[in-house]
């Protein structure tokens, strides 16, 4: 904006004649110059004063709702933030974007990536699931250790697999030294009678009708549910259509996006939950099923013409995933994984935070297609990984 100094004399006042010939002209010429400049200034400034007063006041409204909302970003390089604040003083680490040990590169080849091919069906009317819950350290990025809650063994916890119209009995094993529980975005059933808190050492079991298809969000929702989700208590569930619903596809792949808020860098000693970052969305990383850029190095692989469809959630805590796979369209696109009827050759397709989507895309060309969350600041932060379609070689960045 550009800003005007109040001293900056108006063009009325600075136009007047250097040299009168005329001296008898010259009172008439004061006194009209005066009436126009008169005329001029005064709503000038009155105009100016309640500008000033609006700017004001404009300044008191932003920085009340800035600290009430306390919205200040932390994203800054190590070392350097000016950390930011909660309202009630709690502050945040800076950012921790983009820590890498010198061998990071060696690590991220040896990393075992996370498969994302999606498991079998259990046969039968009742898939059986179990899921124990434990308090445990685990990579997140190269060189990067984090002191996760866990589904399982790993954040996200384990891809769950069933057909439309099976009943999913699950039973929670809390082996954590804390209160956990699950909550299926699958189910419709009474959360306080499937999803209540169990308590370490316990056992329970529940059953729902898995009546709705599509790909859903399962995560612990024991209070808060912000700090359960964003310590990696989160995972995907696929409910497949009944056979023959859906057209044939060649691969199906499951991409669960999150992201990480760092206290530490977590290169030395693994980080924790910075609860104020968290609180303000400003992540140190973002991930497809947890790890950051896992599939840069370790492609998911197809072949020229077949029909890949990757099953994908966002379990945020907060963040939203914009889909997209650089240099093609998704030939199908079941949005908010409404089964029942899909999008065509969509650009980029947004998975909310807590929800799912469906999408199918057909490459004929040999090479390697980055897939992202289309909002980069999360692609900068870790949520890219590569198709390879044929047999390429060679890696490329995005
Ligand atoms: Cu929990």
């Amino acid at each position: 904006m550009a800003y005007v100094p109040a001293s900056r004399p108006l063009p009325a006042a600075g136009h007047a004649p250097a040299e009168e010939r005329d001296s008898a002209v010259v009172p008439k010429l004061v006194a009209l110059f005066l009436g126009i400049a008169v005329g001029v200034l005064i709503p000038v400034m009155i105009w100016l004063a309640a500008s000033a007063q609006s700017a004001s006041s404009d300044a008191k409204a932003a920085k009340a709702a800035a600290a009430s909302a306390a919205a200040a970003p932390a994203m800054a390089m190590p070392g350097t933030a000016k950390p930011a604040t909660l309202a009630g003083g709690a502050t945040a680490t800076p950012s921790f974007a983009g820590v890498a040990p010198a061998n990071a590169d060696a690590l991220a080849a040896a990393h075992r990536a996370v498969p994302a091919a999606l498991p079998r069906l259990q046969p039968g009317p009742v898939a059986r699931v179990s899921l124990s819950i434990n308090h445990r350290t685990i990579s997140i990025a190269p060189g990067i250790r984090y002191d996760a809650w866990t589904f399982g063994d790993s954040a996200p916890g384990p891809v769950i697999h069933v057909r439309q119209g099976q009943t999913v009995k699950v039973t929670l094993t809390n082996d954590a030294p804390m209160p956990h529980s699950v909550d299926f975005h699958a189910a419709r059933i009474a959360p306080n009678l499937a999803f209540m808190d169990v308590d370490p050492g316990k056992s329970f079991t529940f059953s729902f009708k898995a009546n709705d298809a599509g790909v859903f969000m399962y995560h612990c929702g024991t209070k808060p549910v912000l700090a359960h989700i964003a310590n990696g208590m989160y995972g995907a569930i696929v409910v497949e259509p009944r056979a023959g619903v859906l057209p044939h596809a060649d691969r199906q792949y499951v991409l669960v996006s999150s992201e990480w808020y760092l206290n530490g860098p977590g290169d030395r000693q693994p980080a924790q939950l910075d609860i104020v970052k968290a609180d303000q969305m400003t992540p140190d990383w973002v991930t497809w099923n947890g790890y950051a850029g896992q599939y840069v190095k370790h492609p998911l692989t197809a072949m020229p013409g077949d029909t890949v469809r990757f099953w994908v959630v966002a379990a945020g805590p907060s963040l939203d995933t914009d889909f997209h796979v650089v240099g093609t369209l998704l030939n199908r696109a079941w949005v908010n994984q409404d089964m029942t009827q899909s999008q065509r050759n969509v650009q980029t397709a947004l998975v909310p935070a807590g929800g799912g989507g469906v999408f199918d895309v057909r490459i004929t060309k040999p090479g390697l297609y980055p897939f992202v969350s289309h909002s980069f600041a999360s692609v900068n932060m870790g949520q890219v990984g590569l198709l390879k379609v044929g047999d390429v070689q060679g890696t490329m960045s995005h």
